[in-house]
């Protein structure tokens, strides 16, 4: 993407915003070649619905299967690297004065672009955690073929990611809805809005007074709430803003 095709008045509105807050995604991640939550399941999974593999009711029933099916994610994104909507928002989080990343991924890849202090408002792939006593530990080997007992408890552990029906953690939540209160700009990039309480982010900023920007390849949920849509892949129109700003 072109820096002309930007909406005019957007990289005004950047430069001049003091707090910035970055909403990303699973569209972020897509151009690394990590499926986005809905393709996910695809192939032998594909027979299943998301919200039938990521809850803690279908940990009970089957821990075997939803843990074969996050190591198979484990296993996806250890091989794949950031992409350049990563890069671009690690760049500009280096160059403006005052940012958040808020992502709802859980693949690290903001991490490995250079992003620091994410909040990792869904978890993520790399830890597990007990959902008897909460007790979280990296993950360890990779491809473990079976859930780990928790060395607290007893209870298998699972990966230490937010599944539906599972509340946001808390200091993931505070650090998200503070910095959208004091934003004077937030991007939602990459995400189709339809997870709450992430998609209410936006809503949060702007009632604090921010500007809602929007980078998708088609319109979400939170298009009418946005003053600037920037349509097309993040990983052109991220580096485009970068380029130009
Ligand atoms: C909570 C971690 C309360 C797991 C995830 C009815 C019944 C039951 C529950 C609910 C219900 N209605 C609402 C709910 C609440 C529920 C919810 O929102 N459900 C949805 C399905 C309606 N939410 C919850 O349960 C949350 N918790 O509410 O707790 C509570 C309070 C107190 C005490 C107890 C409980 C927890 C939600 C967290 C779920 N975990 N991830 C894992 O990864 O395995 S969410 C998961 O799905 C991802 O993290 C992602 O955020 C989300 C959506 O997935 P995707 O569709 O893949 O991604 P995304 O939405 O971002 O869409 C991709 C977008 O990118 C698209 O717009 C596409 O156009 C765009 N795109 C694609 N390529 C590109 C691109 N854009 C730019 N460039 C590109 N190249
Ligand atoms: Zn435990």
């Amino acid at each position: 993407m072109a820096s002309a095709d930007l909406p005019a008045g957007l990289l005004d509105a950047l430069r001049q915003a003091g707090r910035v807050v970055f909403l990303t995604g699973a569209g972020v991640s897509a151009e690394s070649g990590v499926p986005t939550f809905r393709d996910a399941l695809t192939g032998l999974w594909a027979r299943f619905r998301p919200e039938e593999l990521a809850t803690p009711e279908a940990f009970r029933r089957n821990p075997q299967l939803v843990w074969d099916w996050y190591r198979e994610r484990r296993r996806q994104v250890a091989a794949v690297a950031p992409n350049p909507a990563h890069c671009a928002i690690a760049t500009l989080q280096a160059r403006l004065p005052h940012t958040l990343l808020v992502t709802q991924n859980v693949d690290g890849l903001h991490q490995r672009a250079g992003s620091v202090d994410a909040v990792e408002f869904h978890g993520n792939l790399f830890t597990n955690r007990c959902r008897g006593c909460g007790h979280t530990a990296p993950q360890g080997d990779p491809q473990l073929a079976a859930p780990p007992p928790c060395p607290e408890c007893g209870e298998l552990m699972g990966p230490g990611v937010v599944w539906f029906g599972e509340a946001i953690p808390g200091e993931a939540l505070e650090r998200a809805w503070r910095g959208a209160s004091e934003a004077d700009i937030v991007l939602a990039i990459g995400t189709s809005g339809l997870v709450t309480p992430a998609a209410s982010l936006p809503e949060v900023a702007r009632q604090g007074g921010a500007l809602v920007v929007e980078v998708n390849l088609q319109p979400t949920p939170l298009s009418a709430q946005a003053d600037f849509v920037v349509t097309g892949p993040a990983a052109q129109s991220l580096p485009a803003i970068v380029a130009v700003l």
